[in-house]
């Protein structure tokens, strides 16, 4: 069965078919202004049963889903024009079925009806990222928009007259915060923005494209259709989320002040902006994940071997020899054939990565991923091609026949990190693959996030050394908080950033961030959030720097992974109880543990067929999202900053960006 949920993914993964894209909850309120006034739809509604009707829809979901999900995988891995019309063509054809839908849907009283085709129609009044006008004209012109903007992302490149870098080799030169010296990373960071600037024209017309899509369909505007998918009032749903940003915003200043002092120790005067943090110094291009800023923020130097990246560089190394020895010896090689064993390593080590975090999920119970995932997934970056290297998982059809990712891996952490991550997208379509089409989908969008994340909070010292990563962990209260340094780098610091990308969407699309203050109303809040501000003068409205973010042209809603985070403690809090775990939390491996693998795959089974809260309590045995699990692991390591923080005046001033 095909299925909404392969909608879903695609809005996880490429973007365009978010648009289709489900997973959305249902939510009386948000179909409480419905303006739809068509007289066909209502017709249609009398001649067939609501029953009947999405009866259909499963099956023409399914039936599309392959020729959509294919054009969508060749727009992204083959980019040029023609994979551009193929894929944008294909949307179309969707997208005016599915306006047919919504509009059907619409025109049923859902009193009396079943359970399931009751939260069918609702999914389907609620599911769509990429509201389309009914207009022909429109719509096309929308699925266009929306696959340049896609194809200008993947194949943006930051040129110094002949000499281009792509995303991996900008993201390169700030990853190495230790080798790379101020200048340099400022100029690589200011020239992976440029990419964006020729989108800026695009995205305000697929604002007000999606926004007259988003009306037709009964809502205010594209973020108001965003907020309606989680299976409460949408007006409810930002009170939320500020809500779990409160109770996490007081460990995340402790760390946003640690982190600035030293980089004021490193770098003098500019390693703050009036207590912000330089976005070009983090080691990431958006500030999201601070993890290259290990060799500074290390807190206690030599203390438990924590080097994932040296160890995976070495394997890749000993893997290129081997192939080297193999062939005959370095001298022997032509340069071609030496690009060939290159490449033959990176495919070598990507591959053995991949095997590593799919040996966590069948550890868990979990089948054995198809032999047809390893020969369709993109694991490493093709030489004679533009691709979208953005990482993403790939339900191909609804069977759960053909699923892919598509990465460009190098051997570092935060790559073998992203696999676990996008393993967890591919094991909850595989656990979800009987669900009817339209409930193939995450119980909402954070919890698909969420999957692979709580694997990652399980690779503890303990787990990394026993896949031979690390070595055998030291035990002692400085290990303790070297770890949990490592861990907040990559989760804390995401928090804010989390937060602050649809703050931005949510505002351009209901007109509070107009056109002409698009970018520094991008700045405002990314300082009051993340507490980062761009060096030198302000960036103005000459630049587009939201599109530098792949989420922006590829349309893929960003509170997901805001809410992720706060779930995917939650999850592994639970199962770590599962799996019998003593002891403080931040110190539980579920790796093997069938009891935990149980429980978690019967959560995932459920897909989106029912409210997530009940989702949720099954798991959880709770029905709120809650970041006190958060704080919990993080405990440690708040007195700790704490501790360190004293003294200093923490907090910066936003205004001032
Ligand atoms: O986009 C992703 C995944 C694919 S769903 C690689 N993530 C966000 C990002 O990279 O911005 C995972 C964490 C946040
Ligand atoms: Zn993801």
């Amino acid at each position: 069965m095909k299925s909404h949920r392969a909608l879903l993914a695609l809005a996880i993964s490429a973007g365009l078919l978010a648009l289709a894209g489900c997973g959305k909850s249902t939510d009386e309120s948000a179909d409480s202004g419905a303006t739809d006034t068509a007289v066909a739809p209502a017709d249609a509604a009398k001649k067939e049963s609501a029953d009947a009707f999405v009866a259909r829809v499963n099956t023409t979901i399914e039936d599309m889903t392959p020729e959509l999900t294919s054009a969508a995988w060749l727009g992204a891995t083959y980019i040029n024009e023609d994979s551009q019309r193929v894929e944008s063509a294909a949307n179309e054809r969707w997208l005016t079925r599915n306006n047919e839908f919504i509009a059907q849907a619409k025109a049923y009283d859902t009193e009396g009806l079943g359970a399931d085709t009751a939260r069918a129609l609702h999914l389907l009044k609620t599911s769509s990222s990429m509201p389309a006008p009914r207009d022909p004209g429109k719509l096309k012109e929308l699925t266009e928009i929306a696959s340049r903007m896609g194809a200008t992302y993947g194949s943006g490149k930051w040129c110094v007259g002949e000499d281009c870098k792509d995303i991996g080799q900008v993201s390169e030169i700030l990853a190495d915060t230790g080798g790379s010296s101020y200048e340099e990373m400022r100029a690589a960071w200011e020239g992976w923005h440029d990419i964006a600037v020729p989108m800026r024209q695009d995205y305000q017309r697929f604002v007000e494209l999606t926004n007259e899509g988003a009306r037709e369909m009964g809502f205010d505007n594209t973020g108001d259709v965003w907020r309606a998918g989680y299976d409460m009032p949408a007006a409810d749903f930002q009170a939320e989320a500020d809500r779990l940003w409160g109770q996490v915003q007081p460990l995340y200043e402790q760390l946003q002040c640690y982190t600035r002092s030293k980089l004021e120790e490193k770098f003098g005067e500019q390693g703050s902006i009036n207590g912000m943090i330089p976005a070009h110094l983090t080691g990431n291009l958006w500030q999201q994940d601070w993890g290259n800023l290990w060799p500074l923020l290390q807190p206690y130097d030599g203390v438990g071997n924590l080097d994932v990246n040296g160890a995976l560089r070495k394997q890749r190394e000993d893997i290129l020899q081997d192939l080297v020895s193999k062939a005959g010896g370095m001298r022997n090689l032509t340069a071609d054939k030496q690009v060939e064993l290159e490449r033959q390593a990176d495919l070598e080590i990507a591959t053995r990565m991949t095997r590593l975090a799919e040996g966590f999920y069948t550890g868990l119970g979990m089948p054995a991923l198809p032999d047809s995932f390893y020969e369709k997934s993109q694991l490493v970056q093709p030489r004679d091609r533009d691709v979208v290297c953005h990482a993403s998982a790939w339900p191909m059809d609804t069977d759960g026949s053909d699923v892919r990712i598509k990465m460009c891996i190098k051997p570092t952490e935060e790559e073998l990190t992203t696999i676990y991550h996008e393993l967890g997208h591919i094991y909850y379509y595989l656990a979800y693959q009987d669900q009817a089409p339209i409930f193939q989908g995450g119980a909402h969008d954070g919890f698909h996030e969420a999957i692979g994340d709580t694997i990652v909070l399980s690779m503890t010292p303990q787990y990394l050394a026993s896949i031979g990563l690390v070595d055998q962990p030291a035990a002692s209260e400085e290990a303790v908080i070297n770890n949990q340094m490592r861990m907040a780098l990559a989760k804390v610091a995401f928090m804010p950033f989390g937060l602050l990308i649809d703050r931005w969407r949510w505002g351009v699309f209901d007109g509070s961030i107009t056109p002409d203050n698009y970018n520094s109303a991008w700045w405002e809040l990314k300082a009051k959030y993340q507490g980062v501000a761009p060096a030198g003068e302000p960036r103005g409205e000459d630049f587009f720097d939201p599109g530098a973010k792949y989420h922006v042209p590829g349309n893929t809603p960003y509170t997901r992974y805001f809410l992720s985070h706060v779930l995917q403690f939650q999850f592994y809090k639970s199962l770590c109880d599962a799996s019998g775990h003593e002891g403080p939390l931040y110190t539980c491996n579920f790796a093997d543990n069938p009891e935990a693998g149980k429980r978690y795959w019967a959560m995932m089974q459920h897909g989106s067929s029912q409210p997530w809260q009940q989702t949720l309590k099954e798991l959880t045995g709770g029905e709120q999202m809650d970041a006190s699990a958060v704080l919990e692991y993080f405990q440690p390591l708040q007195s700790w900053l704490q501790e360190q923080n004293q003294g200093k005046t923490c907090g910066w001033e936003a205004a001032k960006s």
